[in-house]
């Protein structure tokens, strides 16, 4: 999954491809580079960023939407926690919704996720990306992300979203320390063994510049690192900034795993 964040202060592209043209041909760009999904996003999430209101998130998503959907039969993401901003993207061609929240944020998600018949990204989270930072204590991080990951699964379900249509993601740096993230990391399996796809988004995060630096160069190649060893870990999807990397290293981690069952030629 590519990530296009159309928005003016992500830590990660810094408003590179703020509006327009230029997003929808980030977007075409990272599917020619390998990328299976587009996950475009309106609101940045990082931590002590401030909400933006729904119609300003509405006119710099739909567009975009709208066009990566035109020109593409690869599906299409929308990164949000408003349903009306769900409702709208899914209604301009998307077909995945990436909720930070967990469905937690906006009582309406499930039921228009539901409604629509669409995939949903279930991530685990605590507060909201403002205050975040100072719920990171856990008892037993792993257990208790797990836990709530399930209950949340449990509530998609009750709204009548198909269980074939839920993935799970942790939420690596949301409420969580670069060591909770690195446990998480180490417990993988214990996620995915939850049966649902599990999804990572490890890319040029904080704790990866923590433990390599801060050269872009090695943010990259550490990025790619996390995203074999998830996929090796049993992780279906990673969330990447350089798609070119992350799908090399996911081939990698993937022809290994075949191997073992007798299925690489
Ligand atoms: N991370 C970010 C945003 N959305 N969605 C999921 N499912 N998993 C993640 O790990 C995740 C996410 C934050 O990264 P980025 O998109 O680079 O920054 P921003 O929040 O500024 O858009």
């Amino acid at each position: 999954m590519g990530i296009l964040n159309v928005t003016p202060d992500s830590f990660s592209d810094g408003g590179r491809y703020l509006v327009g043209d230029r997003a929808i041909a980030h977007g075409l760009e990272m599917i020619r580079a390998g990328a299976d999904i587009v996950d475009v996003g309106g609101e940045s999430t990082r931590p002590g960023a401030r909400e933006v209101p729904e119609e300003q998130e509405m006119a710099r998503v739909l567009p975009v939407v709208e066009a990566l959907s035109r020109s593409t039969d690869r599906p299409i993401s929308i990164d949000t926690r408003k349903a009306a901003v769900a409702r709208e993207a899914l209604g301009a061609g998307a077909r995945i919704v990436n909720d930070v929240s967990g469905l937690a944020f906006d009582p309406a998600m499930a039921g228009v996720v539901a409604r629509a018949g669409a995939a949903v990204v279930i991530m685990h989270m605590r507060g909201t990306p403002e205050v975040m930072s100072r719920l990171a204590r856990y008892h037993d991080v792993v257990e208790e992300v797990r836990q709530w990951l399930r209950a949340r699964a449990l509530v998609a379900e009750r709204a009548g979203v198909r269980q074939s249509r839920i993935i799970l993601d942790p939420g690596l740096g949301f409420a969580k320390t670069a060591t909770h993230n690195l446990r998480i990391l180490a417990a993988l399996p214990r996620i995915c063994a939850l049966g649902y796809p599990v999804m990572v988004g490890a890319s040029r995060k904080s704790f990866i510049r923590r433990i390599v630096g801060d050269d872009p160069g090695a943010i990259g190649y550490a990025s790619a690192a996390v995203d074999a060893l998830a996929v090796a870990a049993g992780a279906s999807i990673v969330r990447v900034h350089e798609p070119v990397a992350a799908r090399a290293a996911v081939r990698m981690a993937a022809a290994m795993a075949a191997s073992v069952k007798g299925k690489f030629r």
